[in-house]
């Protein structure tokens, strides 16, 4: 084999299922290989960012790594925002990047692609990836692409590896893929013996989980433990749609002065908050009113794990949770929990439309048809994505980076195949809304709507007497045709009913709805975060 055979072999080994990119003269060779071997399917998209959003995407929803693969200089940074949010946000994203054969360097000229030598990349890199590897030698490259592809699945981050275009075709030996680090088995008996009392000897535990329980693939075992332990179950914002479609006793999500009453109490009144890889963030809990006191709950996040002033290092959360399964005593009475409620009951009649109605169409859409995957861009539809029903959701929910939606939705279709849902914001979507243009080639149709106020209306909300955040109407629903897909306009409440059947109904095409929305109208979750991170921050809040 050559070295692009054995590293797309080993990108398969550890869980990669598809390649997105774009390719440049300094990538040309791999993407040739990539093709000819046929070892994992090509995806290019347009424009970098849309390449590492629907990689990221991917690997969010399959709980595995995913390869984002671009060229040198002008390719690998423009990609640099979506591998910041996947490194912020835990997601295994392969960066792999073509790079100047071993002797061009030395040629003296300035290479195209350079920006300052020909080490900048890489140190950028080294910033927002958890490892890093440059294959110049074909007799070392196994052992490298073995650390660094088992660092992606361990830290759960973005790694990157420079691949010279020089090194493509080099004969090369096979990747033998690193063990599981091992575990001190007393550390770990001693940590989920302390949790177990702590739960015990707690009048209101709440498990609490967040991100790593789906990075991990732990979902089960999570809803397991929960069941076992008698405890309710609520997810951070980030770990939105974790543990749907398991039996647990899940309460909904935690947002603070946001969210839900009943489910703001339990975390905030609650004696023992188990937080499962839950990610410590503004986002997360920037929103309680009471502060939450994390010196009393326990954290297990990031390989450890801390109680009250102490912490157990080197202890993997699927470790963790599988060593609690087996000591757990049997199952605590329940408390009774009301179900998470969601608006249904969409009224069609000719009144315009706002965000609330939305989440009610789409609940109501799911409940006759079924549900879908959902991909939210940041903007008030990631907060109208918390007024549907819990289910399989990615967003940028704490990194809350523009641009996500489309292409991470693009990246759930390549990824499973099912048909997702895109939420998306008329700012965000002029930002990578084009990316829809790739659907037709590879037989993708994800339902798009776009949540037009001409506005950015998150940032209008929080500075209501700066004029900058008003955008011109654009007709997005007119350009869906020219991109291969159907597109409508709605204005009403019955028109975007109809146009939601219209879409669940065409196959084969996306279908894009441009939903008209008066500027000034949030969804009520946004209405309340404003409105508590307003109060939260005002001086002398806390
Ligand atoms: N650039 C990026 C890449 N990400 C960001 N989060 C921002 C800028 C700052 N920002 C946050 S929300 C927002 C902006 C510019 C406006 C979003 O507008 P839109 O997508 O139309 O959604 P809306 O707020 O109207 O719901």
């Amino acid at each position: 084999m050559n070295l692009s055979q054995v590293l797309l072999s080993a990108l398969k080994a550890h869980g990669a299922r598809e390649v997105f990119g774009i390719p440049g003269d300094f990538a040309l060779p791999f993407f040739r290989e990539i093709e000819n071997a046929g070892i994992l399917p090509l995806y290019t998209l347009s424009h970098e960012p849309g390449v590492g959003f629907a990689a990221d995407a991917s690997a969010r929803i399959r709980s595995t790594l995913s390869v984002a693969a671009v060229t040198y200089g002008a390719g690998a940074l423009n990609m640099v925002n979506p591998v910041a949010g996947a490194y912020a946000e835990k997601s295994p994203v392969v960066v792999i990047s073509g790079a100047p054969g071993k002797g061009e360097a030395s040629t003296g000229l300035l290479l195209h692609h350079q920006a300052k030598t020909l080490d900048s990349q890489f140190a950028i890199y080294q910033e927002i990836t958890c490892d890093q590897a440059r294959l110049t030698d074909a007799r070392t490259a196994p052992a490298e692409i073995a650390r660094v592809l088992a660092s992606c699945l361990r830290e759960s981050r973005p790694v990157y590896i420079e691949l010279p275009r020089d090194m493509v075709a080099e004969p090369c030996e096979p990747v033998v893929a690193l063990g599981a680090p091992a575990v001190d088995p007393a550390a770990l008996d001693a940590c989920t013996d302390e949790i177990l009392a702590r739960l015990a000897a707690a009048e209101r535990p709440v498990l609490m989980v967040g991100v790593e329980v789906r990075r991990f693939d732990l979902e089960a075992q999570v809803a397991a433990l929960a069941r076992q332990l008698g405890i309710p179950v609520v997810t951070s914002i980030l770990g939105r749609g974790l543990l749907a479609g398991h039996d647990a006793p899940l309460a909904g999500t935690y947002l603070g002065v946001a969210g839900d009453e009943a489910v703001t109490a339990l975390v905030e009144d609650s004696d023992a908050l188990l937080m499962l890889g839950v990610l410590v963030s503004d986002t997360n809990f920037g929103v309680s009113a009471r502060q939450i006191d994390l010196r009393k709950a326990i954290h297990a996040c990031d390989g450890e794990v801390t109680l009250g002033y102490h912490t157990y290092a080197h202890l993997p959360l699927g470790q963790v949770v599988r060593r609690l399964l087996e000591r757990a005593p049997a199952a605590r009475q329940m408390p009774t929990l009301a179900p998470p409620s969601y608006p249904h009951g969409m009224v069609a009649d000719d009144a315009p439309i706002v965000p609330g109605d939305i989440a009610r169409g789409i609940n109501d859409l799911m409940a006759r048809h079924g549900v879908m995957p959902i991909a939210a861009d940041m903007g008030d539809c990631m907060f109208t994505a918390m007024e549907i029903a819990h289910q399989a959701l990615v967003a940028p929910g704490y990194y809350a980076t523009m641009g996500f939606g489309v292409p991470a939705g693009l990246g759930l279709q390549a990824a499973t195949g099912e048909r997702p849902l895109i939420l998306v914001g008329d700012g965000a979507f002029q930002m990578t809304g084009w990316e829809l243009g790739n659907c037709c080639r590879f037989g993708w149709d994800p339902i798009v709507l776009v949540f037009n106020n001409r506005s950015w209306e998150m940032l209008r909300t929080f500075q209501p007497e700066s004029s900058f955040n008003d955008l011109s109407a654009w007709d997005f629903a007119g350009m869906a045709a020219g991109l291969g897909g159907d597109g409508v306009r709605v204005d009403t409440r019955a028109e975007l009913a109809a146009a939601l059947e219209q879409a669940v109904a065409t196959r084969g095409r996306f279908q894009l709805i441009d939903v008209t929305i008066p500027r000034g109208e949030l969804s009520p979750t946004l209405k309340r975060f404003v409105a508590g991170v307003k109060r939260l921050s005002a001086p002398g809040a806390r």
